[in-house]
């Protein structure tokens, strides 16, 4: 049901401490079964019971989530977004995601504040251009924006990046995709949660999966910390727990699991109207609407669980970020977080079948999925709807472990993975 606020309904909610305001969405108990239960109410999950709803028609649906909405990664993120991918895959299931970006806030009717400012790349070698040359061509030849800049004009693009010769890591050029850019992370699960619910959606948080029922190989419910709930169907889509999910099934990923840590700054005034990112210095840096710089870097090599990460990241994040931005270093960090990332050997995702009929995982974004979360939700949905996978998923499904056919983008990363 739509809510029409007018001056007075803002007036006296904000008096009555909120107490009036309509809930975005229900908070229902579980119902004994559904025919489908979505494990993890993140942005894909989210996306996935959205598009469920909306394309399929299908609305007996549960997200059921241990902690809050959006409280793992898609909240934990710097919102880079962007399709510059090298292989044909990659390049179209992040292109079929930010073409949905293009439209999600009136899909949704809920700002998710998607700002096109353009991202660049940086390269500092020789190698690094010739590298991000190659790069530029295959993503063309996808027919997706990507173009090259010369020192010159990164020097005129982003006029506050250090790009003196004499730099320690001079900018020999970089790529530009300029319908790449950042987007409200908590807004983007908060509006598909919203847009689920109208649908009918049940979303159930604070509801911890400890297990599957499994009969003669297939799936025919889960095991909560609020109860049994029976299931036709479920998708699994946790990021840096898929690991434990899977056990739990009794099967293995080829995943590892990571903390990878983001910084924001005091707020200042704007300084920065783009996204840059350098894999080669290592790290990324946005400004958001706050005034705050929004950045991070690389993985920590350890294992963990852990959402806080170790301090040299910190150290090297921060070397990074001022020996592009030496204009940055009077300036004071408010916070630093971590979030755990899924991380596969091809550093491409994993999305589909598993061996438990009717179980079906999506996994394995790493520290890259943020970008992929409309696109993942849409053919996911799909793959679930139909039982089999949607055709952009349809190479990411976990077989090609076995097979060899492998969709290697370390390099597309931007960060360490
Ligand atoms: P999540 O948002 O993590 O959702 C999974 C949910 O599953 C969680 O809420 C969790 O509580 C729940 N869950 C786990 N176990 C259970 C269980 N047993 N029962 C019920 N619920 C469970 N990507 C980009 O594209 N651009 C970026 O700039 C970017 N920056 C990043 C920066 C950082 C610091 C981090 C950590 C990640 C970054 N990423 C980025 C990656 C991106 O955040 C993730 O790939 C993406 O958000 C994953 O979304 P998700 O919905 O799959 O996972
Ligand atoms: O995939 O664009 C990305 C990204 C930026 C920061 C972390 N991941």
């Amino acid at each position: 049901m739509k809510q029409h606020y007018s001056i007075f309904t803002l007036a006296r909610n904000a008096v009555s401490y909120h107490e009036k305001w309509t809930e975005a969405w229900r908070s229902p108990d579980p119902k004994p079964s559904y025919d489908v239960v979505i494990v993890g109410g993140g942005g894909h999950g989210l996306a996935t019971a959205y598009y469920l709803a909306k394309e399929h028609g299908i609305t007996n649906v549960a997200v059921i989530e241990k902690g809050w909405l959006g409280g793992g990664n898609t909240g934990r993120n710097t919102t880079i977004v962007r399709s510059n991918y090298l292989w044909d895959e990659s390049a179209h299931l992040y292109e079929h995601a930010l073409k949905l970006w293009e439209g999600l806030s009136q899909d949704l009717n809920y700002n998710v504040m998607f700002s096109q400012r353009g991202l660049l790349s940086t390269a500092h070698t020789v190698h690094d251009m010739q590298a991000l040359r190659r790069r530029v061509y295959a993503i063309q030849l996808n027919g997706i924006d990507s173009e090259i800049l010369t020192r010159e004009q990164v020097a005129e693009y982003c006029p506050i990046l250090d790009c003196s010769p004499t730099a320690r890591y001079p900018v020999f050029g970089a790529s530009l995709q300029r319908r790449g850019g950042v987007a409200r992370h908590d807004a983007v699960a908060w509006g598909y949660a919203r847009g689920a619910d109208a649908r009918g959606v049940d979303i159930i948080q604070n509801c911890e999966v400890t297990g599957f029922k499994i009969e003669n190989g297939k799936i025919t419910g889960l095991e909560t910390t609020r109860g049994s709930i029976g299931a036709k169907k479920v998708g699994v889509v946790v990021a840096g727990h898929c690991g434990v999910l899977a056990g739990m099934a009794g099967f293995r990923l080829p995943i590892e699991s990571h903390p990878l840590q983001a910084m924001v700054s005091e707020p200042i005034k704007p300084v920065l109207d783009c996204v840059v990112m350098s894999g080669q210095v290592h790290v990324y840096v946005s400004q958001s609407d706050k005034g705050e710089l929004v950045f991070g870097a690389g993985i920590d090599s350890f294992n963990s669980y852990s959402q806080y990460g170790s301090p040299p990241v910190v150290e090297n994040m921060l070397n990074a970020l001022t020996e592009l931005f030496p204009i940055f270093s009077r300036l004071r960090f408010l916070r630093q977080w971590g979030g755990i990332v899924d991380t596969c050997p091809d550093a491409s995702p994993i999305i589909g079948k598993t061996p438990v009929e009717n179980l079906f995982f999506n996994c394995g974004w790493g520290t890259g999925g943020f970008k992929a979360t409309p696109g993942s939700g849409h053919v996911f949905a799909h793959t679930i709807a139909t039982g089999e996978p949607h055709k952009l998923a349809a190479p990411f499904a976990l077989e090609r472990f076995t097979t060899g056919y492998l969709i290697d983008e370390h390099g597309a990363a931007g960060v360490a993975h």
